[in-house]
Formats: C-alpha cells, sequence, structure tokens
C-alpha cells in the first residue's frame, strides 16, 4: 500500500513539473554565474583620472566589465592596487590584477584582437606602439602631475611658489601639444591609418588639457579634428556621459 502511495508521488505529473522547473532555473542560475565569475572584468577607476583610458577602452572592446569608483590613495584600492592609484582592473578570466595604464591596454587590446586596438606583431610596429605610450605616459601624462597635485612638488604653502610651479606646468603641457600636434600632422590616427589604444590615451590628455586649461585648438588644428574624431564614436560618448 505504502509503496503504491510512493510510486504515485514519484511518477505523478506534478513531481514532473517541479522537477523540471527546477532544472531550468538552476541551470540559468548557474550559467550566469559562470559566465560572470569568469569573464567579468572589474575596472577599478575614479573620475576625473586617467582611469576613464580604459573605461573608452573596455568599451570600444565590446568587453564584458563591470566599474567601481574607488578613491585614489584609499585602503579600500590599496588592497587592489598597493600603490592606492588608478586604473586598476581584475581579471578573473586570467585570475590577474592589472595596473599601469599602458600595461592594462596592451594587454586588452591582445585579449580582444577581434578590435584590432593593438600592434599587428610586426617588430617595428611593435616598437612604433610602445614609444607612443611610452611618450603619452612617461613625458605627457606626468606634465600634468605639478598642475594638479601641486602639493606633491613642494612643501611650500606660499601661493606664488605654488603659482609658479603651475605656470611651469602648463608651460610643459602646451609644449607637449604642440608636439603631439606636429606629430599627429594631417593623418586621422597617430599610427597605423587606424584606431589604437594609444588614440584612445591621446584623447584622454588632450582632454585635460582643453577642459582644465580652457584651450580652444586655434593653434592646434590637426588635434582639434583628432578630437572630433574620437568625440563622434558611440563607445566614447557613452562613456563620457557616464560622468555627467
Ligand atoms: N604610472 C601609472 C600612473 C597612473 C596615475 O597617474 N594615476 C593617477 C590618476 S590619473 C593616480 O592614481 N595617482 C595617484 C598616485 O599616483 O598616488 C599608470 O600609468 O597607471
Amino acid at each position: 500500500m505504502q509503496f503504491l502511495f510512493w510510486k504515485q508521488i514519484i511518477f505523478s505529473n506534478k513531481i514532473d513539473k517541479i522537477l523540471k522547473f527546477y532544472t531550468i532555473h538552476f541551470t540559468i542560475f548557474f550559467i550566469v554565474l559562470f559566465i560572470y565569475v569568469n569573464y567579468m572584468i572589474q575596472l577599478y577607476g575614479s573620475k576625473h583620472s586617467c582611469s576613464i583610458t580604459i573605461h573608452y577602452l573596455l568599451e570600444l572592446l565590446w568587453a564584458d566589465y563591470e566599474k567601481f569608483d574607488v578613491q585614489i590613495g584609499s585602503e579600500e584600492l590599496k588592497k587592489i592596487n598597493p600603490r592606492g592609484a588608478v586604473p586598476a582592473i581584475i581579471d578573473t578570466d586570467n585570475n590577474v590584477t592589472l595596473t599601469q595604464l599602458t600595461a592594462i591596454s596592451q594587454y586588452l587590446a591582445k585579449k580582444y584582437p577581434a578590435k584590432n586596438l593593438g600592434s599587428d606583431g610586426d617588430i617595428v610596429n611593435d616598437y612604433k606602439l610602445n614609444n607612443l605610450l611610452a611618450l603619452l605616459n612617461s613625458d605627457i601624462h606626468t606634465s600634468f602631475w605639478p598642475f594638479f597635485v601641486t602639493g606633491k612638488f613642494t612643501t611650500s604653502t606660499d601661493a606664488e611658489i605654488i603659482n609658479d610651479i603651475k605656470s611651469a606646468s602648463i608651460k610643459k603641457i602646451h609644449t607637449n601639444m604642440q608636439y603631439l600636434d606636429n606629430l599627429l600632422g594631417a593623418k586621422q590616427y597617430f599610427l597605423f591609418d587606424r584606431l589604437t589604444i594609444a588614440d584612445i590615451y591621446a584623447y584622454v590628455l588632450i582632454t585635460w588639457w582643453a577642459m582644465v586649461l580652457g584651450e580652444n585648438f586655434q593653434e592646434l588644428k590637426n588635434l582639434k579634428t583628432f578630437m572630433g574624431t574620437l568625440s563622434s564614436l558611440p563607445e566614447i560618448q557613452k562613456v563620457s556621459q557616464s560622468y555627467k
């Protein structure tokens, strides 16, 4: 009697439906969890900082990513990058934490080759891209530091000294922008007749110059055209809007 009762329950339509329901939902849940854990890139960035370069890049690469706003120098950020600087990314796909803007850019361009934003692997082209990224990172990016974070360059609180440091910084930034304008010339992009990771980084640095220093590109026509080209990209617009 008892046996018949359980047999009825087990083979009844009801239990079949319940089993089906849970199997389908659990499968969907685990697939979503698998994709989330395995393919998500986490970007740690800060508003008004160079980390927007990586944000633009992730969008242009159609990468699966999530952005976290962190405070520069915070304990939260130091757990990811002990230097307390942005950008930093965690790529759970390869189980790595990456820092340094140009290294991250190269990594992402390689991870998503379909978008062709890196070098083509030719030894001379590799050099050209590395050369431009080094110029942007080591020479041009750093020329903004005395302007943005003057306190790192003097212990003085004297307004005259601080203004003097800022003026020297502005002069250096301007020289750098003129250099970039000449380097670009009449070309649409800096290298290889196509958009690369270096263009994205240059775009961010030129935006700083234009916005913070109120420049209007009167003298630097090549950069003006370049900025127009990049500003019109939907991915660039989407990310820029998200910071407003
Ligand atoms: N060399 C680093 C520099 C990045 C950098 O300057 N980040 C700034 C924001 S734009 C920052 O976090 N500065 C804090 C610090 O260096 O203490 C890189 O290329 O990633």
